[in-house]
């Protein structure tokens, strides 16, 4: 994740037109020159302020104590005193004829809380300091069968046991051992809610969800319309996945775990959220032609180290034309899960400051999922090396499922071939093991989609009240049903319980439409990419490695950065100016054949035994 104040995270608003005049009747009116003022003295105050806050949170990550809280606190809310300053001191300007870049900021710096009461704007940054540090902290301590205690379980260690146990009643003693955290801050969270609603209000959003919704360059309401349309578009691929998957959980597990209609048992899916299923490949992969290779064994066989993992998807970059990482960013990232204290493990990305402060803070193990995700990283990184030319407001990402496709259209470059060239595979294997390479993808790819399409559904229904504290779990739970076809795997557990806070993103109020986006985009990149490439094969052939051209056309999208509409910046990579589902659906084409033919079969054989 790209670590930046939300206000400046959100792209062009409609919303702020809403809000104009307030001032102008009463004030003189402003000039254009005063307005130029205006936003170069903003950008210089937020730069400055925002450089504190990045700091302070980077510490409050690393090392978490009441004291690190503290000062993430301290500065989150100089920040954000700021940011809402200056937000309703821009309504003054609105309406002016300024240039295009200038009314871009102008509507930027509009996509802001505002807290008019100090000590609620403390007590806001506060909670959200306090409530990623709870997450980072939170174990399960299991105890032995003689009920005494057994060591304590951070996250990693479980999610370690549901990636690799097949035995239902321990994942499911994983599965509720971390689920049974976030309850202790549930009432933070919903005091935290009732918060930034009061902040979205006061600067004219009626709620945060649809402050959030605004970040599009569309009204709010178009917004979500078009989540919706990318959804059913995609649908149909997922469903095939899911109905598959059904199948083959089946069969390990027996038909008194996995029914065979309705949702599937959350556990089961390899994966603490269900969120991605690569941890059940080795059950999925087809039964003929699949190659027996294994990234994860290679990678743990070498010991390779969190440092050569990362250097790996450097080199990558590089490969492309793009720079070498700073010095400072092996000096200053955290790689590995320190042994001694608590960390913030999930990874993510961080600008420290505009010049090339850049770092990483990720827990890495030599894994295949590991290896995905540092290069998802460093995309996050290299724009924002890309970008740190750009004025402050325009330093972040077109939008932020742009921010969050840069390294995932890489990483979807690590084919066999790739792997071969730089020594992480002897043979790539036969052409018949594409459809074990498509599924093992869309595991992560497709099986993401409606994750990420309903944690902000939930949250939107949250901000917007219509969702009320006591049914949290009620409607996290109907949406998960509904969208992903997995339940609870066990009742839910009356009106104080809080799983939508097991998921970080919701802890750390991390907004999450974007990797849904992200998920689309990322295919659209890759083809255009490997257009730019002179590749003409299937797309999921294609690695962009070591090329060049290539490397220049992504390079120049990310050196955009939010200076642009984001379909402007879209159509300068792709020629589209839409987020479309259509190249993702290309990609997995051969794929859907195959799963339609599987499941066929698997109905046909249900049917015979009845
Ligand atoms: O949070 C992340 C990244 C950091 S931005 C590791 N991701 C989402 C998640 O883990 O839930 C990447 C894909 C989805
Ligand atoms: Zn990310």
């Amino acid at each position: 994740m790209s670590k930046k104040i939300i206000g400046a995270l959100l792209a062009l608003s409609s919303i702020a037109a809403a809000c104009n005049g307030a001032h102008a009747a009463t004030a003189a009116k402003p000039t254009v020159a005063e307005a130029e003022r205006f936003l170069a003295d903003a950008e210089t105050r937020l730069n400055k302020l925002n450089n504190d806050q990045s700091r302070g949170a980077w510490v409050g990550e690393n090392f978490i104590t009441d004291d690190t809280e503290a000062i993430t606190t301290y500065f989150a809310d100089r920040y954000l005193e700021a940011s809402g300053d200056i937000a309703l001191k821009a309504r003054r300007y609105n309406g002016l004829k300024l240039n295009p870049d200038s009314a871009r900021k102008l509507k930027l710096l509009q996509l802001s809380l505002v807290f008019s009461n100090p000590a609620e704007r403390e007590a806001y940054a506060a909670k959200q300091a306090a409530m990623t540090g709870a997450y980072g902290k939170g174990k399960y301590c299991p105890k032995n069968a003689d009920g005494s205690a057994a060591p304590c379980m951070a996250l990693g260690d479980m999610e370690k046991v549901l990636a690799a146990s097949r035995d239902p009643a321990k994942l499911k003693e994983m599965w509720l051992g971390w689920h049974a955290q976030s309850p202790s801050y549930k009432q933070m969270y919903v005091d935290y809610v009732a918060l930034s609603n009061k902040g979205a209000k006061e600067m004219g959003f009626a709620d945060t969800g649809a402050l959030w919704r605004s970040g599009y360059d569309m009204p709010p309401d178009a917004f979500a319309a078009e989540m919706e349309r990318l959804w059913q578009q995609v649908k149909p691929l997922y469903d095939a996945l899911h109905e598959y998957t059904r199948y083959k959980l089946r069969q390990t597990y027996g038909p008194d775990v996995v029914p065979l209609t309705g949702p599937i048992p959350a556990q089961l899916f390899g994966n603490m959220w269900s969120q991605t299923w690569t941890n059940l490949y080795p059950i999925l992969k087809p039964a003929t032609g699949a190659s027996d290779y294994d990234l994860s064994k290679v990678l743990a066989a070498r010991n390779t180290s969190a440092k050569d993992m990362a250097g790996y998807a450097e080199r990558f970059y590089t490969s492309l034309g793009m720079q070498q990482l700073p010095a400072t960013f092996w000096e200053r990232s955290l790689l590995t899960k320190p042994r001694d204290r608590d960390v913030v493990c999930h990874a993510s990305a961080w600008p420290i400051n505009e010049k090339d402060d850049v770092r990483i803070k990720m827990c890495i193990t030599p894994t295949a999922e590991d290896f995905t995700t540092i290069h998802h990283e460093l995309g996050h990184v290299y724009y924002f090396l890309a970008y740190n030319k750009q004025p402050f407001l325009f330093r972040n990402g077109a939008n932020d499922g742009f921010h969050e496709a840069i390294g995932d259209t890489i990483a979807l470059s690590i084919t066999p071939d790739y792997l071969k060239k730089v020594g992480l595979m002897d043979q790539p294997p036969q052409a018949d093991a594409d459809i074990g390479q498509l599924l093992e993808r869309a595991l992560s790819k497709v099986a993401i989609l409606p994750f990420a399409y309903s944690v902000d559904k939930w949250r939107w229904d949250v901000y917007g009240g219509k969702t009320k504290p006591a049914d949290y779990d009620k409607s996290w739970w109907q949406l998960r049903e509904q969208y992903m076809g997995v339940k609870r795997p066990a009742d839910i557990a009356g009106t104080s319980g809080f799983d939508a806070g097991a998921k970080f993103h919701v802890a750390s109020d991390t907004p999450y439409a974007r990797y849904f986006l992200a998920d689309l985009l990322q295919f659209q990149f890759h083809r255009a990419l490997c257009r730019e490439a002179g590749y003409t094969g299937p797309l999921h052939s294609c690695s962009v490695y070591g090329n060049a051209k290539a490397g220049a056309k992504l390079q120049t999208m990310l050196a955009m950065g939010a200076s642009k509409p984001w379909p402007e910046e879209l159509k300068a990579i792709s020629g589209e100016d839409k987020i479309d589902g259509g190249a993702l659906i290309e990609y997995f084409a051969p794929l859907k054949v195959w799963l339609d033919e599987q499941n066929r079969q698997f109905a046909a054989a249900e049917q015979a035994k009845k």
